[in-house]
């Protein structure tokens, strides 16, 4: 029931954010773009984000940053649905359309920030049900690099990847280099 109603709101929420096509495997100062901000709003959650290229001090680096809060909610029907917040890229200018990533064999990025994210790949056997790995994070940049086939997605058709948090608690991250090759 909540499944079905979240992917039209999908649609409708976001799909004029995309650009046609994203290059992951070039470091650009537009790498960031694409990315959209998704939280439980759609189906009438609290949670909030702000998604944005934030440019760094004295390095010339630019970095996705999101900032805001996955809430807990208490009314009927969102109690049904998990806290949501964070940051979305569709691999397809139509979200939910699958791109074949069947060449790849890693997922990286940098990434520095308070407590811990949720990394979420999505592939079209699944929905918008993802496959997601937490990873802790620090004052600093780390890189975090991870084998594709550790997701369990079909390579073949991934629909999106995203950065947030699935559960309640403020979420500031800084995320960079993303990169699937
Ligand atoms: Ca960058």
């Amino acid at each position: 029931m909540i499944k079905q109603l979240i992917l039209p709101l999908f649609a409708i929420t976001l799909s004029a954010a995309q650009p046609a096509a994203w290059n992951f495997e070039t470091e650009t100062p537009t790498l960031e773009q694409g990315w959209t901000a998704t939280t439980d709003q759609i189906v009438a959650g609290s949670s909030f984000v702000q998604v944005q290229a934030e440019a760094e001090a004295g390095n010339g680096n630019t970095a996705l940053r999101i900032h805001g809060e996955a809430r807990k909610n208490n009314s009927s029907p969102v109690k049904e649905v998990l806290p949501f917040a964070g940051a979305i890229h569709y691999f397809s200018a139509t979200p939910f359309r699958p791109a074949d990533f069947t060449q790849a064999r890693t997922l990286s990025f940098r990434a520095k920030g308070a407590g811990s994210m949720e990394v979420a790949l999505f592939h079209k056997a699944t929905g918008v049900a993802p496959s997601s790995k937490t990873v802790k994070l620090g004052a600093e940049w780390k890189e975090y690099r991870f084998e594709l086939s550790s997701f369990n997605v079909d390579k073949a058709q991934l629909t999106a990847i995203a950065f947030g948090k699935t559960s309640q608690g403020t979420l500031d991250i800084l995320v960079d280099d993303i990169r699937i090759q």
